[in-house]
């Protein structure tokens, strides 16, 4: 089943957005370099259109080192497109922030003219802790879940140098399947808004094919020995006593383990998708959307017959 999450906070963000934007200089758009693609939001994007944006990939360290490489080639080969990639809680790099926002809003800078910076992104990317990384103290509110800033929040770097730290959003209808999962898996859907095994199983089916050793590595288990995503869950349940009464493996306590070892780090350091492969994601969706659009609607009277 397609995964959506887009509660209320959600909806009146998108609204807060579109009103402040006029008054800001540069936005910061923070992806997550272990899904870079998937945690582009397009809705944001429609917001911020226009605007000079970096696009920062937080969680470098989680992320494969080579694939973020390859993202931020992607994007830096954009026609006014900056990227860099940040561990959010590491001060000196992200300081390099602030003369890139200079660099995009020269004109900007002194009590008249202060630097208005909007950091928006998806929940659960690190928005909060950059600011406080950036501000040097614990200024916003963080925390290792999706929709923890629940309203915009106005942070002063300096006295001519603000930033505001916004909820993060995803989007109404996320046409993308594997998006959905991805997100998922990174922590930024609400708890409730997903069946934890499904999206387990698309994960170990990706690690199967891309980190096959990753696995082994983090279960103990040889990589050649299991083919499925669906062995390798209850090769897993088995490994960590993940066990029912009767003997029968908890599967869904595995698909947790899995969920977490991910988002963790402890199953090294991993990248979910490569440009080439997100964008034929994106236009699958594309096209399977277009063409669910295209379907006739069912008329009231076929319905109740
Ligand atoms: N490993 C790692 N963890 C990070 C990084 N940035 C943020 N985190 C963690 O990710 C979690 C979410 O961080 P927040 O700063 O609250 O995220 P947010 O984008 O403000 O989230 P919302 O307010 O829910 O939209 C926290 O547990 C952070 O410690 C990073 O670069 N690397
Ligand atoms: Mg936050």
């Amino acid at each position: 089943m397609a995964i959506q999450w887009f509660p209320g906070h959600m909806h009146l963000t998108r609204k807060a957005i579109g009103e402040r934007i006029k008054d800001i200089d540069v936005v910061i758009e923070m992806l997550d370099a272990r899904l870079p693609g998937s945690s582009a939001n397009p809705m944001l994007g429609e917001l911020i259109q226009g605007k000079p944006t970096l696009k920062v990939l937080s969680k470098q360290d989680l992320a494969d080192a080579d694939r973020t490489q390859d993202w931020l080639r992607h994007y830096n080969a954009q026609p006014g497109v900056r990227a860099l990639a940040l561990d959010t809680s590491m001060a000196s790099p992200a300081k390099a922030l602030i003369q890139a926002c200079q660099t995009l809003a020269p004109m900007r800078g002194g009590m008249v003219k202060p630097m208005r910076v909007l950091m928006c992104g998806i929940p659960n990317v690190g928005k909060s802790t950059l600011i406080n990384t950036l501000k040097g103290q614990r200024a916003a509110k963080t925390g290792d879940e999706a929709g923890v800033t629940k309203v915009e929040q106005r942070i002063s770097l300096a006295d001519d140098f603000y930033i505001y730290d916004t909820p993060g959003v995803l989007w109404p209808r996320i046409i993308v399947a594997q998006s959905g999962y991805n997100l998922a898996a990174s922590g930024a859907v609400g708890v409730n808004a997903f069946d934890e095994q499904e999206v387990a199983l698309e994960l170990l089916q990706y690690l199967l094919n891309h980190y096959p050793q990753n696995l082994a590595l983090r279960y103990k288990v040889p990589a050649a020995s299991l083919h499925s995503d669906a062995e390798w869950l209850q090769a897993i349940a088995r490994q960590r006593g993940a066990v029912q009464s009767g003997g029968r493996l908890n599967t869904a306590k595995a698909a947790d383990l899995v969920i977490h070892d991910f988002r963790s780090g402890a199953l090294g350091r991993v990248t979910l998708e490569t440009p080439t492969e997100f964008a034929q994601w994106l236009k699958l969706g594309q096209l399977a959307d277009a063409q669910r659009q295209q379907k006739p609607k069912r008329s009231a009277k076929s319905k109740t017959s």
